[in-house]
């Protein structure tokens, strides 16, 4: 009798045992506070349509099967939704690049993405149009010098979105301050050509602002008058194609635009490289406790 109820109890503790364990593994709960996908609202923050991130987002929500809505929005409503959800200790999901202001304000992290959807190690690759090199050779061999630091970006991001400061002011102090590394950008020798308007296309990218603005002041210290031009990801590249623009230092390769180089890769000149170690993903807070785009399901 007393051992048939021992067995009993035992059994018992055993079934709220395992309930508890599974109970708290699968349904990832914390304390009455939902879901992961409940916690981020079903949501992930993205920036511009266009944008490669944003395609490359889309197909992340496919190949990871998520539940969740891309919204679209601007880089500038992305971070300020990002700010006001640290301010509230919420949690939240971005579509986030680097280089970016947004790691020196805050404690972020990628999400790992073990598909590898996102793509690995970009560059940012300064493009001409065919016929800049005859048009403008000096501008042509300052485009192809141009060559900076993460570092050097961030600098000019954080002034402008951190520091307030205006993208022409920002940039032309950071020319101040790097005399040295301009100084390679700049030909010797070279004649101007007899274009005397550059023209610059970009997207209204934190990161792209910054570099744009400073090609465009070095552009003007070799005595070019230059003419920036904001637009959609997909014009910038179909204007680059079209020679509607005479550059672009904003072609993020091999991955986030490889679609749209594609389609213009034979009408332009590639000169390279302008910034090495870029990335795209899905950034977070640190205080938030999952670690992969896989965990988003949870
Ligand atoms: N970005 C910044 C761009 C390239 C530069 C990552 C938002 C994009 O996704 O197309």
């Amino acid at each position: 009798m007393f051992r048939q109820y021992r067995a009993l109890t035992l059994a018992t503790l055993l079934v709220f045992l395992m309930a508890a364990v599974f109970g708290c593994t699968t349904g990832e709960k914390e304390a009455g506070q939902g879901t992961v996908k409940e916690k981020f609202n079903g949501e992930i923050i993205g920036i511009e349509p266009g944008a490669g991130i944003m395609k490359a987002t889309e197909k992340a929500i496919k190949e990871y099967s998520l539940d969740y809505t891309l919204k679209d929005s601007s880089s500038a409503a992305m971070v300020a939704a990002l700010k006001s959800a640290i301010e509230s200790k919420k949690w939240i999901v971005v579509t986030g690049w680097t280089p970016h202001w947004m790691f020196a304000r805050w404690d972020l992290k990628y999400l790992e993405d073990p598909k590898g959807v996102y793509g690995g190690e970009e560059h940012i690759a300064t493009i001409a149009r065919k016929g800049l090199q005859k048009d403008a050779p000096a501008a042509y061999q300052m485009l192809d010098a141009f060559y900076w630091q993460p570092s050097d970006m961030e600098a000019v991001m954080l002034d402008i979105n951190v520091n307030k400061m205006d993208p022409d002011e920002a940039a032309q102090k950071w020319i101040r301050e790097n005399e040295d590394k301009v100084k390679k950008w700049i030909p010797e020798g070279v004649p101007k050509g007899n274009l005397k308007k550059i023209k610059l296309g970009y997207v209204e990218w934190d990161s792209e602002i910054a570099s744009t603005h400073v090609v465009k002041h070095v552009l003007m210290k070799l005595g070019y008058d230059v003419e920036l031009k904001a637009v959609d990801a997909g014009v910038m590249w179909t204007g680059i194609g079209a020679g509607h623009f005479d550059a672009i230092v904003a072609a993020w390769l091999p991955h986030t635009h490889g679609d749209y180089y594609k389609q213009v890769k034979d009408k332009v000149d590639n000169l390279g490289p302008n910034l090495e170690g870029a990335k795209i993903g899905l950034v977070v807070p640190d205080y938030v406790t999952i670690n992969s785009i896989e965990d988003l399901n949870k």
